[in-house]
């Protein structure tokens, strides 16, 4: 699989297969209907229950069934694509930047691959027919289980009794529950973009760029095959503020050099995030075969027992946990919430946040790095809870796939290799330690991290990392109303864990759940002023362990109300959010505004 973004230039094309699909639900729960009857060599648009559903988007709330909504299983989407003759004699993929959970991918009769997980992007090359419409057809199924990653439970549940000598049955017939072990609804499908890529008989497969605040910088061209006789011209230019400034040119696949005079990327409120481009253009002897344009930074993250340094600066983030999640369309990718959220962000003076709990669009790191947004980007991993060698393999695998896709984002400043595991267990630690390293073989630069919910005095796997992070809610699912013991209880658990393990630590989840507009004088649980006085508290502690140094940043639960699936403590989803789905403010946003502004400018005067 290929980790670069789709780009279209003087050489390279794509077509965007975004739009409308044919798309048939199979029964919940079926053992795969349509493969067995091989649905893909047939016109999905002729089936009685065909409907069509846009690319991106999650497919569960578009249609006012709660079988739908609620589908566990296989549904099938179906584009007919007519190739242009002339692309023909280019190679030609088929690539998606998400599909959750599970993806068959076929063209016409052929099945030409799959994909396990959602959020990060495969592709698969393929052979067009033509002189016909070709099919596309994808199956994907969201069914979780213990050996998905995320995890779920899937339980069949019978219940009957004798009355009157008769069975009387409380489930109909082959009634299961399905449990996600995570607090955010499984939205399924194409979750963002599709794409036929055009690219010709040896193309630029990757372009992995490390460039240090020293301006140290190295690259490396791989190709999708190795060949001989290939080389390439490579030119680095400054793309902002300034434009077209060329500051390095060289030849190879491979190189390094030292740059002179580069502006640093900094995080917003500590500096400018300036950015550069790597122009690579693949020769063959003189004719150019392929270019890729690749943006990236050059600056450094470095870490001590206390702090985490952008460019020897000490950086405290001050941010947001969040969700990719809106109405209608759920986890799909949409340009429109994708702005607004990291507008609002930047209005509330954020310099950070978490892709809890799934590496999120490309498109947002590629803001990201634009706007001077520090990213904790982590992997689909929440709620594991079994250790062993499968899920192990597939976690490793995703890890892989999202450091190669993200590895050039001067704004990914650490990589989460997963949420709140059950890391009190002991066969934890042989397998994080693994994943650990595979973090540090693929990328030397950025510290490995790893969300905890566990304490100082059970977790396995803090001595693993760079950095810990950890969730913690006194004054909600602890101490409930008790407002008094919260800043306390922050500071002593903080404290125990620094003497435990003296690594620098972040707060990266915290808050109340808060329903807008439910307020009362003194504030109850889910009251928009218990949210706001629990907060407070924890600023209270926040600024204390700050100031001895002991946390490095801190980022509130949630950025914005999300869906969920079902439960008695979740009221049409958890509202922990500042803002309320709509991405409107509640007090609570006020309170995160004005504390992140005055951080902005002590941090800066510092
Ligand atoms: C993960 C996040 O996805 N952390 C959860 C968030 C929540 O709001 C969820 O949305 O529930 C918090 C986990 C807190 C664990 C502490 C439980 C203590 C029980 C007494």
């Amino acid at each position: 699989t290929y980790a670069l973004y789709p780009q279209r230039n003087e050489i390279r094309q794509y077509d965007s297969l975004d739009g409308l699909w044919t798309f048939v639900r199979e029964q919940s729960n079926t053992n795969g209907t349509g493969l067995v009857n091989q649905w893909y060599l047939s016109d999905l648009s002729t089936f009685p229950n065909a409907t069509q559903i846009p690319v991106p988007s999650a497919y569960n709330d578009l249609v006012e069934q709660r079988e739908w909504r609620d589908h566990v299983g296989w549904v099938w989407y179906q584009l007919k694509y007519t190739p242009a003759q002339r692309d023909q004699g280019l190679r030609t993929f088929l690539r998606f930047e998400s599909v959750n959970y599970f993806a068959m991918v076929f063209l016409n009769d052929k099945n030409v691959g799959n994909h396990t997980g959602g959020h990060l992007p495969f592709e698969f090359e393929v052979t067009f027919d033509y002189t016909k419409i070709n099919f596309i057809t994808v199956a994907v199924n969201n069914t979780l289980s213990n050996s998905t990653i995320p995890p779920g439970e899937f339980q069949y549940k019978t219940e009957v009794y004798t009355i009157n000598g008769q069975p009387y049955s409380v489930y109909p017939d082959g009634f299961f529950e399905q449990t996600p072990d995570f607090d955010f609804f499984n939205y399924a499908g194409i979750l963002r973009s599709a794409y036929v890529l055009k690219l010709g008989s040896v193309f630029i497969s990757d372009v992995w760029i490390i460039a240090q605040a020293n301006g140290s910088l190295s690259y490396t061209i791989t190709l999708d095959k190795s060949t001989t006789g290939l080389t390439a011209n490579v030119t680095v230019s400054s793309l902002q503020p300034t434009t077209g400034t060329i500051v390095y040119s060289g030849t190879g696949l491979q190189n390094s050099a030292i740059v002179q005079n580069i502006e640093l990327w900094y995080p917003r409120g500590y500096g400018y995030p300036s950015l550069y481009v790597m122009e690579a253009k693949l020769l063959n002897g003189t004719q150019v075969i392929d270019i890729y344009r690749e943006t990236f930074g050059f600056r450094t993250v470095t870490w001590d027992s206390d702090k985490i340094y952008i460019n020897g600066k000490p950086f405290y983030c001050h941010g947001f946990g969040a969700h990719e999640d809106f109405e209608l369309h759920g986890r799909g990718y949409n340009p429109v919430v994708m702005i607004k959220d990291l507008n609002t962000m930047e209005w509330m003076n954020g310099n950070c946040y978490r892709t809890s709990h799934y590496p999120y669009s490309q498109e947002r790191a590629y803001e990201a790095d634009r706007r001077g947004i520090a990213v904790i980007t982590e992997t689909p991993a929440v709620g594991m809870r079994l250790f062993d060698n499968t899920n192990l393999a597939l976690h490793k695998y995703m890890l892989t796939e999202m450091i190669q896709r993200d590895k050039n984002h001067p704004s990914v400043i650490a990589w989460s290799m997963s949420n709140e595991p059950q890391t009190y267990k002991n066969e934890s630690k042989a397998y994080y330690q693994q994943l650990a390293n595979v973090s540090r073989t693929l990328d030397s630069t950025r510290p490995v991290t790893n969300v905890l919910d566990t304490n100082w005095d059970d977790d396995q796997i803090a001595e693993w990392l760079d950095i810990i992070c950890i969730n913690r809610y006194y004054g909600w699912y602890s101490n409930t109303g008790y407002l008094q013991t919260i800043a306390n209880s922050y500071i002593g658990n903080f404290l125990a864990w620094k003497q435990k393990f003296n690594k620098p630590m972040i707060l990266t989840e915290y808050g109340a759940g808060a329903i807008a507009g439910l307020t009362r004088e003194p504030g109850v649980d889910f009251t928009e002023e218990y949210q706001v006085e629990v907060i407070r508290r924890v600023h209270m502690a926040l600024d204390e362990l700050r100031k001895n140094g002991t946390i490095t940043g801190e980022m509130i639960w949630n950025f914005a109300d999300f869906m969920t699936s079902q439960s008695t403590t979740r009221a049409a989803g958890n509202h922990k959010g500042v803002l309320t789905r709509n991405r409107q403010p509640k007090m609570a946003a006020y309170v995160i505004k004005d504390r992140y502004y005055n951080l902005t400018v002590e941090l800066a005067n510092a």
